[in-house]
């Protein structure tokens, strides 16, 4: 139902019904709106408006062997410091124009120290957390609290918290930093203030245990002059050690058959914030998933987009149309609305129990917080 119009104005393709023939005084109407900067709807409204969500992301696959090697070799040729800030190197959805952006609304990137940098203090709106899939030996220094970082550690950190890193180590350390920026950058109101050039000797002491985590850190206890005061959440590390026992108790308690809630070969916990049990950080939720040795997910799709990282073992994940295996350090987006099925399929290279490991975080806070939140899970079991 085009027009086609000899007049320079182009009328999109509408699915509007009853267009009037093309006439010039046609035309001179869509002239008119052009010259006003005015735009009619029934041009518009199948993109604006469309039935179900349409993510202009695309399902990718980035693979961690890769993103590591490139990653060393900037160690070796771009030094870090105040102005850019960070050896991060974001994963550019293949659909979204060459922009740092995982999907629309993350940032995903790999951040690599050479032994000894120092990464300078600042703060921003954005929230971010860092996932550390292999490596030890960098503190990152969370308004001047020291917590070390060690393969399976979540660390998040809120919005407006001064934060350097450090690597303390005799070997290069690589880790993912996950933060809003792209949701940020869409709203407009975002901050930035740069730190101290340089962290203090004490900041360079390595405690086992961080401030935040003898504070927060001991489960089900909260310190009682310190409650209701922080904006997301006050521990700043979620240790492995926790996280991989949740894990295996679910699983094992599936297996007996004693909670008939626990999904079949799929253990699932998410990390909150020890003083109301929300999400960690305000427009970011992360999760940690294990699938079993030879287990599979059903198709489930959701608004909003993710990012995974495989932790361990191996899989082949499917998001939409493509499908790809994964292995350890691998990461994949999930974009709006795209189902996404994971099976476990152990390889000879493999820790013993086969299972697949997968670290996840999402924007989902921002859709429950809007009523936007939606959720398809397709039963084909
Ligand atoms: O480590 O402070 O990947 O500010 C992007 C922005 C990491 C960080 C990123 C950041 C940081
Ligand atoms: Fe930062």
């Amino acid at each position: 139902m085009t027009a086609e119009l000899t007049s320079p104005v182009r009328l999109r393709a509408t699915d509007a019904p009853d267009q009037p023939a093309p006439t010039e005084e046609l035309a001179d109407l869509y002239r008119g709106f052009e010259k006003e900067l005015l735009v009619p709807l029934w041009t518009e409204i199948g993109d604006l408006m469309p039935p179900h969500p349409r993510s202009k992301a695309m399902p990718h696959r980035w693979e961690w062997r890769t993103l590591l090697t490139l990653a060393d070799r900037a160690g070796h040729l771009v030094p870090v410091g105040r102005g850019g800030e960070r050896r991060a190197i974001a994963l550019a959805n293949p659909s979204l124009g060459g922009k740092p952006y995982a999907s629309p609304t993350l940032w995903a990137a790999i951040q690599y120290l050479m032994p000894g940098e120092d990464a300078p203090e600042h703060r921003h709106t954005q929230n971010a957390f860092r996932f550390v899939v292999e490596g030890e030996g960098v503190w990152t220094v969370v308004g001047r609290d020291p917590v070390p970082m060690r393969r399976g550690d979540f660390l998040p950190q809120a919005g407006w918290n001064w934060h350097a890193h450090h690597n303390a180590a005799s070997r290069p350390m690589a880790w993912i930093d996950g933060l809003d920026i792209p949701f940020q950058y869409g709203t407009e109101a975002q901050f930035f203030e740069f730190g101290r050039d340089a962290i203090s000797d004490e900041e360079r002491v390595t405690p086992e245990r961080s401030r935040s985590e003898r504070l927060w850190g001991n489960p089900g206890l909260a310190p009682v002059s310190r409650l209701g005061r922080t904006p997301g959440t006050p521990l700043l590390r979620y240790r492995w050690e926790h996280t991989d026992r949740a894990l295996q108790d679910q699983l094992e308690l599936e297996a007996q058959g004693v909670d008939a809630t626990l999904e079949r070969g799929h253990a699932a916990v998410r990390f909150t914030n020890p003083t109301n049990g929300a999400d960690v950080l305000p427009t970011i939720r992360a999760e940690f998933h294990r699938i079993a040795r030879g287990a599979d997910t059903a198709p489930r799709r959701e608004t909003g987009s993710s990012v995974y990282q495989v932790f361990d073992g191996s899989g082949r994940v499917t998001v939409g149309d493509l499908s790809w295996t994964v292995t350890r350090g691998d990461l994949f987006v999930v974009p709006s609305w795209q189902p996404l099925s994971v099976t476990s399929e152990a390889s000879a290279s493999d820790s013993d129990s086969g299972a697949l490991d997968l670290f996840r975080f999402s924007d989902a806070p921002i859709f429950e917080a809007l009523n936007l939140s939606r959720t398809e899970t397709e039963e084909t079991h």
